[in-house]
């Protein structure tokens, strides 16, 4: 009896140590001596930069340029994107507890907007966002200390905000425990992100992005790194029989919380949200927060395709949040005697259409005043985000709109801009701006009432703008009968 409670203590003292003993205080991280410097290896998704080997604090390089690029959001689908590297998701930046990071944020001279990054791996006023406010041609530098071990989100966090992460500006920063990871075969690079394109699913060329269904949380797309397909079909995550498979997984949101699982696998274990603290064990499915991250590791047995999805289904099947794992190599009917198919899962397609539903159309305002009072309510939802509160605008960013002289001018050339959007060149009181206003996506009224408040607010010309006028000026094929 005594001698099994001894045994009983060395082990648990014994595992205790194992998980106590290597894990570095903030403190300790703060004090950790930094020897030599070197520049990171930066990947796109889905690669992951090598294990770090070095056992000792030192200063890394991070470049990162901010790129806006058109690019593939699915068949015959194409939207403008916001990057940080060229790519959706950003580039996966891969250091060490303890490391200095001198970060470098590029704004290419091309680029419409500034931008910044906030790291959720930084400790310190936002992440780094005000310190890498960065104008189009410019550089911003700035260092931390990563104190933390753990998988970490960055994104932009320029105004509008969630404008700015809708549009791809986020990525995933890997602090490596002192102690390393486990080893595994295979390391890849994963983010799930909702998309908000003014036409619904599917709806072919350029698609400019809708700030009314992001602010409503109604994404078009919701993919893994970054378009349909991204990881799926050729462009699936490859493995063999009997390998280990490491899941970097991030949610860029900008809005939905994802439910993580793997068709066919079951995750020996998860670092829930990021963490290395602690690891589950046997998980079917992990809920990652917009803003955060899982690290997933499971052994693949036998062949076949192992489909990643957001297991809130439709985003799955009618929103393309599907990837696949495709493994190859010797069956074992053992583990599992039938064969597997992947069509079962993918009959709907991606692009499929979600049967229109036409909801009741909201009663019509009648009265300039009942347009002006809903029209406060649609500018502040929609329009302040950038146009600020008081309609002055922010200076080389978005123009104002009190006292506009370009508003003021011409009721139908307002209508156009704000049902058809509006980019390039525009000078309004002298100061030229060039930056992008998205088309929005709400049904005459609100046009009629949001034009109304605003002729009628802050010294501007007090004209009317009636249900009629927009229904008769608006640019053709915009907006939506409103929900
Ligand atoms: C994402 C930021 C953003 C939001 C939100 C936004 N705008 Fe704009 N708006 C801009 C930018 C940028 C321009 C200038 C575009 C250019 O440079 O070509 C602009 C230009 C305009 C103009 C013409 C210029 C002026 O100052 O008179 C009007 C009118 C306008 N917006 C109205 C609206 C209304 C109404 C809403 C809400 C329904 C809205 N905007 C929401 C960014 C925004
Ligand atoms: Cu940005």
């Amino acid at each position: 009896m005594r001698a099994i409670r001894r045994y009983f203590c060395a082990t648990i003292g014994a595992a205790l140590l194992a998980t106590t003993a290597s894990a570095a205080t903030r403190e300790e991280n703060i004090n950790d001596p930094i020897v030599g410097q070197e520049d990171a290896i930066l990947t796109d998704a889905p690669a992951v930069p090598p294990a770090i080997t070095r056992t000792q604090a030192t200063k890394v390089i991070v470049h990162i340029e901010v790129k806006e690029v058109e690019g593939k959001m699915a068949d015959g689908v194409s939207y403008t994107y916001w990057t940080f590297g060229g790519k959706v998701p950003g580039k996966f930046i891969r250091v060490r507890e303890g490391d200095l990071v001198e970060l470098h944020l590029d704004n290419h001279p091309d680029n419409k907007m500034p931008h910044n990054i906030d790291l959720h791996a930084v400790i310190g006023p936002g992440g780094g966002a005000a310190a890498s406010l960065t104008a189009p041609g410019h550089s911003s530098v700035f260092s931390f200390k990563a104190l933390n071990p753990g998988l970490y989100v960055y994104h932009c966090a320029t105004a509008p905000v969630a404008m700015h992460v809708a549009n791809g500006m986020y990525g995933l920063i890997l602090v490596e425990p002192k102690e390393g990871l486990p080893k595994v075969d295979h390391e890849y690079y994963v983010m799930q992100g909702d998309f908000y394109t003014a036409g619904s699913n599917g709806e072919k060329g350029l698609q400019p992005f809708s700030m009314s269904k992001a602010i409503q949380e109604k994404p078009e797309y919701v993919v893994f790194n970054g378009s349909v397909g991204a990881i799926a079909g050729e462009n699936s995550l490859p493995a063999k029989v009997n390998e280990t498979v490491r899941l970097y997984v991030g949610d860029g949101g900008p809005n939905l919380t994802s439910s993580f699982h793997a068709i066919g696998q079951i995750f020996d274990t998860v670092w829930t949200e990021g963490s290395f603290t602690s690891a589950a064990h046997n998980v079917q499915t992990t809920m990652i927060p917009a803003g955060g991250s899982t690290i997933v590791d499971f052994k693949v047995n036998v062949p076949g395709n192992v489909i990643l999805v957001d297991h809130s289904l439709t985003r799955a099947f009618n929103r393309g949040a599907v990837g696949m794992v495709k493994v190859s190599g010797e069956e074992n009917k053992l583990v599992y005697s039938g064969k597997m198919s992947d069509e079962v899962y993918l009959p709907e397609g991606t692009g499929a259409r979600v049967a229109d539903q036409k909801p009741a159309p909201p009663p019509v305002t009648k009265t300039k005043g009942e347009r002006i009072k809903l029209g406060e309510t649609v500018f502040k939802t929609n329009c302040a985000a950038c146009h600020q509160e008081n309609g002055q605008g922010i200076p080389q960013a978005f123009p104002p709109l009190a006292k506009s002289d370009y508003l003021n001018a011409d009721k139908v050339r307002t209508i156009k801009t704000v049902t058809g959007g509006l980019q390039g060149k525009v000078v309004v009181n002298g100061q030229a701006y060039n930056g992008v206003m998205p088309a929005w996506d709400l049904n005459d009224d609100e046009i009629a009432s949001v034009l109304t408040y605003i002729y009628n607010s802050w010294g501007n010309s007090g004209k009317d703008v009636t249900t009629d006028d927009v229904k008769a000026k608006r640019v053709k094929g915009s907006g939506k009968v409103s929900e």
